[in-house]
């Protein structure tokens, strides 16, 4: 399982779904254009010998800050900037927008960070703020949600994507007999991470001709609109079987809405969720499975590939490799992907193995 999870991901969809999106739309701007040569293939040299430098000053910009799921990301940046000894800060909007994410890149720029952490909101409405931070020496990762290739130094990406999405459409299968009408709660319509997902789990749902998706609804990763969308999609579909919810938000909004409604155990959620906000809806029977993986990890791979980076360790390019403080070495694949592993099945039995 761990040598998996450290092996090089020889292909990224979610990269490559990004990548396809900014060549769609023929460079957004004169900067995102012109620095098209300075991603990942960069021309400079790597050296693993260098020393990892003390002092970094390495910053966490997640799509949202009220969010359990990223509070506990980048905890684990912020572990990771500790053992190197920099200095750590998390800054971000309380929205999930774009908008916002590019005046905190702008800020976070002025300031002279080594690096930043960003999972971003939009794959190319952010990509000519970091591409000044870039010219200006800092060191782009995104963790979570990718940026276009050409906006970023590297992706650390949770999960194989199309393992992600098949493995949702399959669990739910299951739940629900392989027949019925189902939906999808998603985060923003712009959120790269859930948009490649998606793709996936449209793929794998060929295989179940007695499944139909009659919609895909969008809760921002807000969680009054989430709520709201649950009960949207129960009304205009009564007789829906089953949601899958791949955001840690929707799908505890989504639970919360099930589990005190008429639908309770007739209606069957998954999707990806944290242990903690979904504990008591698999104790009430309202969830049976979802999945995640470890956010902490997640988080703590990112600052160290940022530190690698600012090092000189790493330039970005396929092959290359670091070490991770205790997660190990990675090796960086394709487009400047890192994968940090398989995700986590949780259910009744080992929920409570899980306090995060
Ligand atoms: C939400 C966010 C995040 C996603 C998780 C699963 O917290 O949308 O980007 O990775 O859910």
């Amino acid at each position: 399982m761990l040598l998996r999870a450290r092996r090089a991901v020889a292909f990224s969809a979610a990269v490559v779904a990004v990548t396809l999106a900014a060549a769609a739309c023929g460079g957004t701007t004169k900067d995102s254009t012109d620095n098209a040569s300075a991603g990942p293939a960069s021309s400079a040299s790597a050296n693993p010998d260098a020393a990892l430098k003390e002092g970094l000053k390495i910053a966490f910009l997640p799509k949202q800050v009220n969010n359990p799921y990223f509070t506990v990301a980048d905890k684990g940046g912020e572990k990771a900037v500790t053992e190197f000894k920099g200095t750590y800060k998390e800054v971000g909007p309380s929205d999930a927008s774009a908008s916002s994410q590019v005046t905190y890149i702008n800020t976070l720029t002025q300031q002279g960070q080594n690096g930043i952490c960003i999972s971003a909101n939009d794959a190319n409405a952010i990509v000519p703020a970091l591409t000044q931070a870039r010219q200006r020496g800092v060191k782009v990762v995104t963790y979570d949600s990718d940026a276009a290739v050409a906006g970023r130094d590297a992706f650390v990406n949770q999960a194989n994507p199309e393992d992600l999405g098949r493995s949702e459409v399959q669990l739910l299968a299951k739940q629900i007999g392989e027949k019925g009408k189902i939906a999808i709660l998603s985060a923003t319509p712009n959120a790269t991470n859930q948009n490649t997902w998606i793709e996936f789990m449209k793929d794998e749902l060929k295989k179940y001709p007695g499944m139909q998706l009659v919609k895909v609804a969008y809760g921002n990763d807000d969680d009054q609109k989430s709520f709201q969308e649950t009960q949207g999609l129960l009304q205009a579909y009564p007789d829906l079987k089953g949601i899958i919810s791949p955001t840690t938000v929707g799908i505890a909004a989504a639970a919360r809405y099930l589990s005190s409604s008429p639908y309770k155990g007739k209606v069957q959620l998954t999707g990806l969720g944290t242990p903690n906000q979904m504990r008591q809806y698999v104790k009430d029977g309202t969830v049976k499975q979802f999945e995640l993986w470890d956010p902490a990890k997640l988080g703590y791979l990112c600052a160290y590939t940022a530190a690698a980076l600012s090092s000189g360790q790493i330039t970005g390019k396929e092959g290359e490799k670091f070490k991770a403080g205790e997660l190990g070495e990675y090796t960086i694949g394709k487009d400047g992907a890192i994968l940090l592993g398989p995700p986590q099945v949780f259910e009744s039995t080992n929920i409570d193995q899980f306090n995060f």
